[in-house]
């Protein structure tokens, strides 16, 4: 590969192989809520119970054994070992899969399942397990006031000048597993073009931006992406 600077960006596609279900497919996580209840501030503010039950289903299913990297997953952090580059994956996803196959630099700019934040400030803590209406936060020593480590709608998605300093000067952009639904995400692969890199999506089927990237490969992650690294 003759790149230097390359950008990954990852959805929940590609975790749609280990089992954690995908947020927009016929029987995707929104089927089950809608995105204002569970997956805003004002929905959090409305009814902390349900969304802490939502994210504490969701952290249960990641940490209960059946989910494990696959070989997208494997994939990138093999390119990441491998590359002599400047390397940076971005992930839209909350799970920590990424990790748990290797990859070392990875920026979850929705934030990570298995953190909690204190609402009063913003201390972030690790948890393995579920955060209880009532719990006692380690900081301020409050009730109510924990919620999960997670970029909700209309909150500012983590790290964006690290992630748009690497698009600037990116010369390789990678999408995999996302639908093009979501911004700022969205939005990355223009960011990526105005910089001269090459655009490669690699989806199950066309995304919303699919027309914005010079190159495109459809089918699984977990067989297209190992292909495309090999
Ligand atoms: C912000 C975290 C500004 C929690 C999530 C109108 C126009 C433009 C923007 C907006 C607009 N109205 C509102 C906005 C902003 C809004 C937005 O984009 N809304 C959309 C719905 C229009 N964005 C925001 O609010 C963002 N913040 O803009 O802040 C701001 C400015 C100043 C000050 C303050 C704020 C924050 C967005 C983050 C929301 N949080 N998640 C959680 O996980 O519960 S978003 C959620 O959807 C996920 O994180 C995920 O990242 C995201 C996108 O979903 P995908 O990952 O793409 O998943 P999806 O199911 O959609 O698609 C999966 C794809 O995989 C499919 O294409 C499928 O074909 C493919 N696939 C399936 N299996 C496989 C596969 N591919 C390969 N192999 C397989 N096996």
């Amino acid at each position: 590969m003759s790149y230097q600077r390359i950008v990954v960006l990852t959805g929940a596609g590609i975790s749609a192989e280990s089992g954690i279900k995908t947020f927009r497919a016929s029987d995707g996580l929104w089927e089950e809520h809608r995105i204002e209840d569970v997956a805003t501030p004002e929905g959090f503010a409305a009814n902390p119970a349900m969304v802490h039950q939502f994210y504490n289903g969701r952290r249960r299913q990641l940490l209960g054994g059946d989910v494990a990297p696959n070989p997208a997953h494997l994939a990138l952090a093999e390119l990441e070992r491998r590359f002599n580059g400047d390397f940076m994956l971005v992930t839209q996803n909350i799970d920590n899969l990424h990790e748990r196959a290797g990859s070392v630099n990875v920026v979850h700019m929705h934030g990570e399942l298995l953190k909690m934040r204190c609402a009063h400030t913003d201390q972030v803590f690790p948890i393995e397990g579920d955060i209880a209406l009532d719990d006692r936060c380690a900081c301020c020593g409050l009730r109510q006031c924990l919620r999960p480590h997670v970029v909700w709608f209309g909150e500012m998605p983590l790290q964006m000048d690290d992630i748009y300093g690497a698009l600037d000067a990116c010369d390789l952009f990678v999408s995999i597993g996302t639908s093009g639904n979501v911004y700022p995400a969205a939005g990355f692969v223009q960011v990526a073009r105005a910089a001269g890199a090459h655009t490669l999506e690699i989806n199950l089927e066309p995304s919303a931006t699919e027309s914005l990237f010079a190159e495109k490969r459809y089918g699984l992650a977990s067989e297209e992406l190992p292909r495309f690294v090999s």
